[in-house]
């Protein structure tokens, strides 16, 4: 085919033929190796990046097939991209596993072609729940809203460091209109009788400033809430309430102000048994 007859070509009728003339030239990647899972609802696990990296003479356009052991929820199964020569192209992948599944080893395959990478999965245990233990930790949170840059399990999932607020915080998305509550459903009776908030608390954000100011703490038996604590004026960034323990089925917090007047700002909500 002459250069001219080439250029004629329709696109879509161009591309695939240059996939499969250099689909053996695909290097596959993904770490890290293993990726390690908990089965809890809002523990940080199970994030991986997949690579691609075109190591032949002319860009191309490569699909990725990605499939898991029997068990394993992928947050997708296919990794489509344009691929310029010697340019590493990288998407994420998260793996997931129902609570309760046990520690074990799986697998997550991914193919290009002919070219094919396994992925080893290692199932952690569950965090220990016992006295002294975080309650909440990696338990599904529940909110009255959340706002579109921060994610709804970042109060949750063990991270209480302020200077991490953008990747690990969480806040509600109805800015200067109270009150917001977060909090998390247990999946059991659960007896709690002390719980702490770190609300945002960084050099740049101190928690007089940004923090949680006002805010009542809840807890319901059956389908009733109670107040258990309440906290006024607050500046603090870490605030703990503690109160006669009671075997409940959530636990919440419903936050009336913050100092700033406009958000509600959680780095890290914890509780315990005592
Ligand atoms: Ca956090």
């Amino acid at each position: 085919m002459n250069r001219a007859a080439l250029l004629a070509v329709p696109l879509a009728l161009l591309v695939p033929s240059l996939a499969v003339a250099h689909g053996n030239t695909i290097e596959i990647s993904a770490t890290p190796q293993p990726v390690e899972v908990v089965p809890l609802p809002c523990f940080p696990s199970g994030k991986l990046t997949l690579g691609m990296t075109n190591t032949g003479r002319k860009a191309t356009i490569a699909d990725m097939r990605i499939s898991g052991d029997p068990g394993l929820t992928l947050s997708r199964h296919q990794f489509s991209s344009y691929l310029p020569v010697d340019q590493l192209v990288k998407a994420p992948l998260e793996v997931t596993v129902p609570r309760g599944t046990a520690p074990a080893t799986y697998s997550v395959r991914l193919q290009v072609g002919r070219e094919q990478l396994t992925a080893p999965v290692t199932i952690l245990p569950t965090p220990p729940k016992g006295p002294g233990d975080n309650l909440l930790l990696g338990e599904q949170a529940v909110a009255s809203s959340t706002h579109g840059n921060m994610r709804l399990c970042g109060g949750v999932d063990g991270n209480a460091d302020s200077e991490q607020w953008g990747a690990s915080g969480w806040h509600d998305a109805t800015k200067g209109v109270f009150p917001d509550n977060y909090g998390v459903d247990f999946i059991a009776p659960t007896t709690v009788g002390r719980v702490v908030l770190q609300t945002l608390d960084s050099a740049r954000y101190p928690a007089a400033v940004m923090g949680i100011r006002d805010f009542d703490v809840q807890i319901r038996v059956g389908s009733e809430w109670t107040t258990v604590g309440e906290i006024r004026g607050n500046v603090q960034g870490h605030v703990s309430v503690s109160f006669t323990p009671v075997t409940s089925n959530a636990v919440r917090l419903v936050i009336q102000d913050s100092n700033d007047h406009g958000y509600s700002r959680i780095v890290e909500l914890e509780a315990y048994s005592a």
